[in-house]
C-alpha cells in the first residue's frame, strides 16, 4: 500500500500523505535517514551542533542521546530541571548566609 492508513506507510515516525504520494518525517531531533527514507536517525546535536545553537549555551558538557540531548555540569554547577544546561550551585535563591 502507498497510503500512511497501513502500517503507517512504513514510516518508523511520521507518514504524510495526499492523493498522490506519500512520504515520511521524523520527529523534532531526528533526521531521516540516508539509508532509508523510511527511518529517521538521531541528530548528534553535540557533534555536529553549534553552542548557543543547537544546544544550549549554558550546557557545559554536551551528551548526545537518541532524539535529544542532555548536559553534564563541572563541579560547582548542577543541572537544570530541564537537563538542557547547568546553573550555578549557590545562586540567589540557594544562597547560605
Ligand atoms: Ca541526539
Amino acid at each position: 500500500s502507498s497510503d500512511c492508513s497501513n502500517n503507517n506507510g512504513g514510516c518508523e515516525h511520521n507518514c504524510i500523505d495526499d492523493a498522490t504520494e506519500k512520504w515520511c518525517s521524523c520527529r523534532e531531533g531526528s533526521e531521516v535517514s540516508k539509508g532509508d527514507w523510511r527511518n529517521c536517525d538521531d541528530i548528534n546535536e553535540c557533534e555536529i551542533g553549534v553552542r548557543g545553537v543547537d544546544y544550549d549555551v549554558d550546557c557545559q558538557i554536551c551528551i548526545n542521546t537518541k532524539g535529544n540531548y542532555t548536559c553534564g555540569c563541572y563541579e560547582g554547577y548542577e543541572l537544570h530541571p530541564n537537563a538542557k544546561l547547568c546553573i550555578g550551585q549557590f545562586n540567589a535563591e540557594h544562597k547560605y548566609i
